[in-house]
């Protein structure tokens, strides 16, 4: 008999699926058993997570893969994006619904974190992109909480899910990787940084890498979702952004990775973490992949920005369709105006397209005049920070690259690709863009010992399984330059 598929949870900002794949023989194929949308919820001025409709999603989808599959899994993996959690209660009780990263409870704490800790010091020790969400300043932010005070066990997104799937409570180490309180040297916990902001490592289950077993899913949740047991469920780079490196196709070491979807997460992949105050200044950020590698890399803002406009243009009953869309915006005049996509102040919801049109206009450039110029700036100004997010890792780690990869959501727009590809002056490879999917999988079939080797076996496997599409650097790379500049003094007009 056909042997058993793996299962990927992998839950995204704006949607989540549960993946089925299949691994034999130099084999390896994914299908959807299910997608479901995630949408947070604004509970008086807090952003939550709906995560009991998102498990639901989870149990659905894993009903759905039972059903193409005979009702029997190999295992189950589940990845989702960073830095968010659940508490738990002293009886394992969920308290309050999580907030979302995008909450403004974070605002300013940032520079009240710096005063206990200065953040060269919080750099030199987690290695880590100060975002304002980054779970140390989250945990700042509830210091003092009736809710934080009742807690026994704090546990990330995607460990909350293999919790409730499995009742047993691990911290996988990719995504403990965001928190800022890990030390990217010993890949342990820093007592130092969680002493100076106050934060209870005792809160933490222990760590357990990708690759480790993390239980066998309930009695309930097998007859909830009509599996025969025992259904394993694998520890696997719980980090969205680890398992998507880790499903990347590259041969070898010379390349630079761009995880496009709600975010881009742009750099290299490393042994050792970059520490340097130069690094910090770029706003580089050291988090953990699969393998012992290092993901030496910087937060862009990503298709947030185009999703973001097209619900505000949906909410003020103008919905537009990203196909005809993106003809216009491929139609439109190339750089006429770039906005700084690593911007924290893109970070909250609502308004986009007139964040983005202010944005121009206090940079001097033209404001975008329809919604096709507003969708080619902000494919331009993302491959701008694209490219300098890359040569960046260059210059800053050392690594040198002769191919971007580009994976996830983004890697379908075949627009955003050739813009990444021109500005780089480098070929880009684009796709899959299911590369979270896989890489959980790939790491939940080497566990299970279906796909021999490490890592670059399992690339190897991609490379020759996945449809990619190839984009040569095309035109003129001096005007990717002039708008780099053009940007770079507008930053400095406004901080004046
Ligand atoms: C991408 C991602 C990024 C992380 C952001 C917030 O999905 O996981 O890596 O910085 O979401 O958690």
């Amino acid at each position: 008999s056909a042997p058993r598929p793996f299962a990927a949870v992998d839950l995204g900002a704006a949607s989540g699926r549960v993946m089925l794949g299949r691994v034999a023989d130099g084999e390896l194929s994914l299908t959807e058993a299910h997608r479901f949308p995630n949408e947070p919820v604004r509970v008086g001025p807090t952003l939550h997570w709906d995560i009991l409709a998102l498990y639901r999603g989870v149990l659905d989808g894993l009903r759905a893969a039972g059903r193409t599959a005979g009702g029997r899994l190999a295992s189950v993996g589940v990845d989702s994006w960073a830095v968010d959690y659940g508490l738990l209660d002293a009886s394992g009780a969920l308290l309050g619904n999580p907030v979302h990263y995008r909450d403004g409870r974070t605002e300013g704490v940032a520079a009240r974190v710096a005063e206990a800790l200065p953040p060269r010091d919080l750099y030199a020790a987690t290695g880590l992109q100060e975002l304002p969400f980054n779970t140390v300043y989250q945990l700042a932010a509830a210091r003092d909480t009736p809710q934080l005070a009742a807690a026994r066990t704090l546990l990330l997104i995607p460990d909350l899910i293999a919790y409730w799937l499995t009742g047993v409570a691990g911290t996988e180490l990719t995504n403990a990787s965001t928190t800022q309180l890990i030390d990217p040297r010993t890949r342990d916990w820093s007592p130092v940084v969680a002493d100076a902001v106050g934060v209870d490592l005792g809160l933490f289950p222990p760590l357990r890498l990708p690759g480790a077993p993390a239980g066998e899913l309930l009695p309930g949740v097998l007859d909830g979702t009509g599996l025969t047991g025992p259904v394993p469920v694998t520890a696997v780079g719980s980090h969205d952004t680890a398992s998507a490196v880790a499903g990347v196709p590259a041969a070898g070491e010379r390349f630079a990775y761009i995880a496009t979807g709600t975010w881009s997460l742009a750099g290299v992949e490393l042994d050792a973490p970059v520490l340097s105050e130069e690094s910090r200044r770029a706003n580089f950020t050291n988090e953990l992949g699969v393998d012992g590698t290092v993901r030496y890399l910087r937060n862009i803002m990503g298709l947030w920005l185009l999703q973001e406009c097209l619900r505000d243009w949906a909410a003020a009953g103008e919905p537009h369709d990203l196909g005809p869309l993106l003809e216009r915006a491929a139609a439109a005049a190339p750089l006429r105006s770039v906005v700084d996509a690593g911007d924290p102040a893109f970070i909250a919801p609502g308004r986009m397209p007139e964040r983005i049109a202010r944005a121009c206009r206090r940079g001097g450039q033209p404001v975008p005049r329809d919604a096709g110029e507003t969708v080619r700036c902000v494919l331009d100004s993302l491959a701008l920070a694209h490219r300098a997010a890359v040569e960046d890792a260059v210059r800053l780690s050392g690594r040198a690259v002769d191919t971007v990869h580009v994976v996830g959501g983004g890697a379908r727009n075949a627009l955003l690709c050739q813009l990444t590809a021109d500005a780089c002056g480098l070929p880009v490879v684009a796709g899959p863009a299911e590369a979270a999917a896989l890489g959980n999988v790939l790491t939940q079939a080497r566990a299970a010992g279906a796909v021999a080797g490490g890592l670059a076996e399992s690339r190897a496997l991609l490379a020759a399984t996945q449809p990619l599409r190839h984009h040569e650097p095309s035109g003129d790379r001096a005007v990717w330059d002039r708008a780099a500049a053009r940007l770079a003094d507008a930053g400095a007009a406004d901080a004046e």
